[in-house]
């Protein structure tokens, strides 16, 4: 080999050099935070295993099967020592005023994280960017990428970390950035010094999320029983939705963000020009009747790549259905919600029965299931 004499050999960078270099790659490949911590979650375990007893985690049984992996990294992937967490703002400069779409009973809400492109895939991509960047620093730097996509503890790493508090809903805050963010990890067998916790909370006497839940899911301060969140019964929820909720979901056809639109730390969130998280097929703003119009071959092609495909076309029409039942009473909607009947599955028919029910005796011609005979169509 022949070796430049009037070039130094490469000296390993300094932990604190290293460190610094991790937030500046971070920082141009679009992350808003990087924190550092150790793998010691034992008082967040604690409280997983409590939310995990009380069954607020409902039928999310993946939630529940991994044991200790969750809340101990090194179980999950052996050697992990450190965990690089890192946060992306998502609410696209580019999207519709969410209040607009909440307070307009014809148009459908779907929560501002799944509006664009999956952001699973496009965290990953950058995160594992990353971790090739300090590979090629540091030899030895063995790791794994995670956002949302193992049994991480995701919110708990980002609070030791650095990047926020627990707020009373349960997401994580930053001062600087609000809670429109993502979340992400580098799981990695290489030490790294850890940034100090973050262990204040500065939700203060606010409970301005608890009082505009409109399930009333969040039980305690910084507990959710998914059981009761929209974002659980329109997503995770795969089969029916019960009854008691379906009025309370109003026109939210996928996910709710009314505890964190509520929360004066997102007054000043700094807004997300990526853009990936443009809101595609006017998904925004688009009227209930529209989506239902969808047909299977409409929703995969429009969904393709993005967050929504987490759930089936038959959840889809089911959260429309309900969302039509709390629509202002029109024949259209009736018309649109009957016509569905001749084509769909038995659990999308028990939803648009109740639809049905909730407009019947408010037109004329339209008596509601008695008159159309729907439950034994
Ligand atoms: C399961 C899950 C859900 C479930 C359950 C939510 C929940 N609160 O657990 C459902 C489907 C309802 C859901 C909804 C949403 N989710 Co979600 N979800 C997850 C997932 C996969 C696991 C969360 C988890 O571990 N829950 C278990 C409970 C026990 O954890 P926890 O609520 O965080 O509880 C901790 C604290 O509350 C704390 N704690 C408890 N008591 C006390 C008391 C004090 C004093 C303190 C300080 C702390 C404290 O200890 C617990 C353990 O650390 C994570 C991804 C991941 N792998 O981590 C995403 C994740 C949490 N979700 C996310 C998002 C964006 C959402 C939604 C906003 C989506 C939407 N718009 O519809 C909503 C928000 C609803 C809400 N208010 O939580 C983001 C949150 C980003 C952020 N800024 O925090 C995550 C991190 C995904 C990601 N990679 O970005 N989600
Ligand atoms: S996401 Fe909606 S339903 Fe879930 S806790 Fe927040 S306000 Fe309540
Ligand atoms: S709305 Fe208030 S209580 Fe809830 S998270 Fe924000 S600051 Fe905390």
């Amino acid at each position: 080999m022949i070796i430049n004499a009037t070039e130094p050999p490469r000296s390993r960078p300094t932990a604190t050099e290293l460190v610094e270099n991790i937030r500046i790659w971070g920082a141009d490949l679009g992350f808003q935070q990087v924190g550092i911590t150790d793998i010691d979650l034992s008082e967040d375990e604690r409280r997983l295993d409590r939310w995990l007893g009380q069954q607020h985690h409902g039928e999310m049984a993946y939630m529940a099967r991994h044991g200790t992996k969750r809340s101990r990294p090194a179980e999950l992937v052996p050697q992990t020592v450190s965990v690089i967490c890192v946060r992306m703002n998502y609410m696209s400069d580019a999207a519709a005023e969410p209040w607009g779409v909440l307070g307009d009973p014809d148009l459908a809400y779907v929560s501002r994280y799944a509006l664009a492109r999956d952001y699973h895939k496009l965290m990953r991509s950058r995160l594992k960017q990353l971790g090739r960047k300090i590979s090629a620093e540091i030899d030895s730097f063995g790791f794994r990428v995670f956002t949302d996509s193992a049994p991480v503890l995701e919110r708990a790493l980002a609070r030791k970390a650095g990047l926020g508090w627990f707020g009373k809903h349960s997401n994580l805050i930053s001062r600087e950035d609000g809670s429109w963010f993502f979340l992400g990890e580098i799981y990695t067998d290489f030490s790294l010094p850890a940034d100090r916790e973050f262990d204040q909370n500065h939700c203060g006497r606010c409970v301005a999320c608890i009082d505009v839940c409109p399930t009333q899911a969040i039980v305690a301060p910084y507990e959710v029983d998914a059981r009761r969140c929209i974002s659980y019964l329109t997503i995770e929820l795969r089969g029916v939705i019960p009854t008691q909720y379906r009025s309370l979901i109003g026109n939210r056809i996928f996910g709710c963000d009314d505890c964190q639109l509520v929360c004066p730390w997102n007054r000043f969130a700094k807004l997300s020009s990526e853009a990936d998280f443009a809101p595609r097929h006017r998904l925004d703003s688009s009227s209930l009747m529209e989506l239902f119009a969808w047909s299977e071959s409409d929703f995969n092609v429009r969904t393709e790549g993005s967050a929504i495909r987490r759930i089936s076309f038959e959840q889809w029409q089911r959260n429309l259905a309900v969302a039509l039942g709390n629509a202002p009473t029109s024949k259209l909607v009736v018309e649109a919600l009957t016509t569905r009947l001749a084509d769909t599955t038995p659990l999308v028919a028990e939803h648009i029965h109740w639809a049905i029910e909730q407009h019947s005796g408010q037109l004329p011609n339209y008596g509601g299931a008695e008159n159309h005979d729907l439950r034994s169509s």
